[in-house]
């Protein structure tokens, strides 16, 4: 495809209420935007990195720079006929995945819409529906974690996953399942547990959570696999697995027995597709993450939880949840049954409110072809 012109925006959001996890609170996103024009098409991309390189290497504005300098040149230059181009043509760039998928997937949204077909197709998905969970962050009280796990419990959403950290654990997770012993339920620590805390969170056993996600370093597997034998629950590994690689590693040292996916953590839809294959071939559950998306991201993740092997309900949930106003048409809403319909129409299905965007856009760079005489 002949690009015409990538744009990077930055724009500034409010969350409707503030994401407390071990790491941090997020109240007002920074997010970055790329936005690809080719043969008179626009592919939208989000760059899921933190206004904070907290949860990963990456911050927005490492990724803005990285764009700029190096992978939007490459791009340009490249020429991509497919987004699964895209790995071999960034290869040089080490790292730096959340700014890649970024890119990439605006590649594949740009496809989809070239090629008349919904972006899910495309990347090989099969589902109508796809199951929704939600991420709570942590709460002031254990009264408002209760009360803020109703509500989502009342809109239909299928799991509940709870941000955790020493001090805000057990005592939230036996209140949580003396109120409700059957919901599904799991808990995120963000690596904020270490090995010598085995006891203790083997002591969860008991409150039957799904999965705990990411309890030890960012980087790690072999620790992961020495707690994992100490655990009846199954641990599930976030930060730690970059690539299919590193998921094929993790599995074969058992340092977890479900995958979270999530495409900007692997650098986009290529490497998702291969870890979610990986996994598959071995019989592991994959589910999607979440980084607090705007929709365009969102709209992304909805297209890759429509493969087969997303198993178990996401991260990925309602833009009311998120924005007081979602930047697409429509916002995505989820069922009573706590369910996602997967777009049919051709792209991401979603389309993208320009206005708005320009209205929330606090910063804009162009990066434009050399024309070719
Ligand atoms: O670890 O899954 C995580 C949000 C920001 C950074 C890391 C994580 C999260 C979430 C939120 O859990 C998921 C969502 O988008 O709702
Ligand atoms: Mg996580």
């Amino acid at each position: 495809m002949r690009i015409d012109s990538i744009v990077l925006r930055e724009l500034n959001i409010p969350l409707v209420q503030p994401f407390e996890t071990s790491f941090g609170v997020t109240s007002d996103r920074r997010v970055l935007l790329v936005e690809i024009k080719a043969e008179g098409l626009t592919g939208w991309g989000e760059c899921v990195a933190g206004e904070h390189p907290y949860y990963s290497e990456e911050s927005i504005d490492s990724a803005w720079q990285v764009t700029v300098a190096e992978l939007a040149p490459m791009l340009v230059a490249a020429d991509p006929a497919h987004g699964g181009k895209c790995p071999g043509i960034f290869r040089k760039v080490r790292g730096n995945r959340m700014a890649k998928a970024a890119l990439e997937n605006s590649v594949w949204d740009l496809e989809a819409q070239m090629r008349g077909i919904p972006l899910a197709e495309l990347l090989g998905g099969t589902r109508e529906t796809i199951a929704c969970g939600v991420s709570i962050g942590i709460q002031p009280t254990l009264e408002r974690q209760l009360a803020e796990i109703e509500k989502e419990l009342a809109a239909g959403y299928q799991r509940i996953k709870l941000k955790c950290r020493p001090g805000w654990d057990t005592t939230v997770f036996e209140a949580v399942r003396n109120r409700w012993p059957e919901i599904l339920l799991s808990c995120d620590a963000n690596s904020a547990y270490r090995l010598r805390d085995a006891d203790h969170i083997a002591s969860w056993d008991s409150f039957k959570l799904l999965m705990i996600e990411q309890p030890l370093w960012a980087d790690d597997f072999y620790f992961h696999s020495m707690l994992q034998k100490r655990l009846a629950t199954s641990i599930c590994l976030d930060e730690s697995i970059r690539n299919r690689r590193d998921a094929l590693a993790a599995l074969e040292m058992e340092s977890c027995r479900v995958i979270n996916i999530k495409v900007g953590r692997v650098g986009g839809f290529s490497e998702a597709i291969a870890v979610h294959n990986v996994a598959h071939e071995r019989g592991v559950p994959v589910w999607c993450g979440g980084m607090l998306e705007t929709g365009i991201g969102r709209a992304h993740n909805i297209a890759l939880s429509s493969l087969e092997n997303f198993r178990l309900p996401g991260d990925v949930s309602a833009s009311r949840r998120y924005w007081k106003e979602d930047i697409i048409e429509p916002e995505v809403e989820v069922s009573p049954k706590g369910e996602i319909q997967v777009p049919d129409s051709p792209g991401r299905g979603f389309a993208v409110r320009a206005d708005l965007v320009e209205k929330l856009t606090v910063r804009k760079e162009e990066v434009r072809t050399l024309a070719v005489a």
